[in-house]
């Protein structure tokens, strides 16, 4: 029987209230700005090989936040507003020698078809001494055990939406890529999941389940299950009466091809 869960992906606008809240409840964006400014800078000192210009592809990086920066007219933007499957078509097709010094996927690859055929087109893209840098929910995360227990009945859509790191580790191992990663503690306060009823609790479980109104459409076996697990310290530890769910990130930098 076909489920009744539709993906939160197809409501654009739920999707975008649900994530707002998720970042007002969680240090998601506070854990990698401390990454970028204090540990990424030693990472890169060493890409670029002396040259005077870097190309940098930001896949999956929004223009909006840009017109708020007066300080970057040092650098030259194009944006490619199109899918990185798009992009690679594009890229194939005008059979482009350019190469590029550092890559950044920042939470994009679970709106990819092709994890891995993703990480290794870009990958290829590097220049000597170049790198990627991919960030992604922690395997060892509350996420991890989430969808590791539930995958078959949360991730539903074509896209790959329930991917964390250990998926890359494994598969970066498989294909013999030298990688650093480094772990980005984070916390995500989930305390109203567990009213009943509560319009910020019910958001919330629909960016944790990737499900439109979970509250409403999956079956309360379903609904128990995932709610017992969320509070479980697999997932979650309780602190003064919160309900705190681990959201750790890891960065994955991975090497060019020697
Ligand atoms: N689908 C959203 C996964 C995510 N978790 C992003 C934390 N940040």
């Amino acid at each position: 029987m076909a489920s009744p869960l539709r993906s939160l992906v197809y409501d654009d606008s739920r999707y975008q209230k649900a994530f707002h809240l998720f970042l007002e409840c969680s240090s998601e964006h506070q854990c990698m700005q401390d990454f970028i400014h204090k540990i990424l800078p030693e990472i890169l000192a060493g890409i670029g090989d002396g040259k005077s210009h870097l190309n940098v592809i930001g896949v999956g990086s929004g223009d909006v936040l840009l017109a708020q920066k007066s300080d970057l007219d040092y650098i030259t933007f194009n944006w490619n507003k199109m899918t990185s499957a798009e992009f690679e078509d594009q890229w194939k097709s005008k059979q482009t020698p350019k190469k590029a010094d550092f890559i950044h996927m920042i939470q994009m690859l679970y709106y990819v078809k092709d994890v891995e055929a993703t990480i290794r087109f870009f990958q290829s893209l590097l220049d000597k001494h170049g790198k990627l840098l991919i960030i992604l929910v922690s395997g060892e995360s509350g996420w991890g055990k989430l969808w590791k227990t539930f995958r078959t009945q949360l991730c539903m859509c074509e896209i790959s939406q329930c991917v964390t790191t250990a998926d890359v580790k494994s598969f970066l191992d498989s294909e013999k890529l030298k990688y650093k990663s480094y772990a980005l503690p984070s916390q995500m306060d989930i305390t109203e999941c567990f009213t009943e009823g509560d319009e910020k609790g019910e958001l919330l479980l629909d960016f944790l389940t990737e499900t439109d109104h979970f509250s409403r459409t999956a079956s309360p076996q379903l609904k128990a299950d995932v709610l017992k697990l969320l509070r479980d310290p697999a997932c979650s530890l309780e602190s003064n009466g919160r309900v705190i769910f681990n959201n750790t990130l890891e960065v994955i930098i991975v090497d060019a091809t020697t």
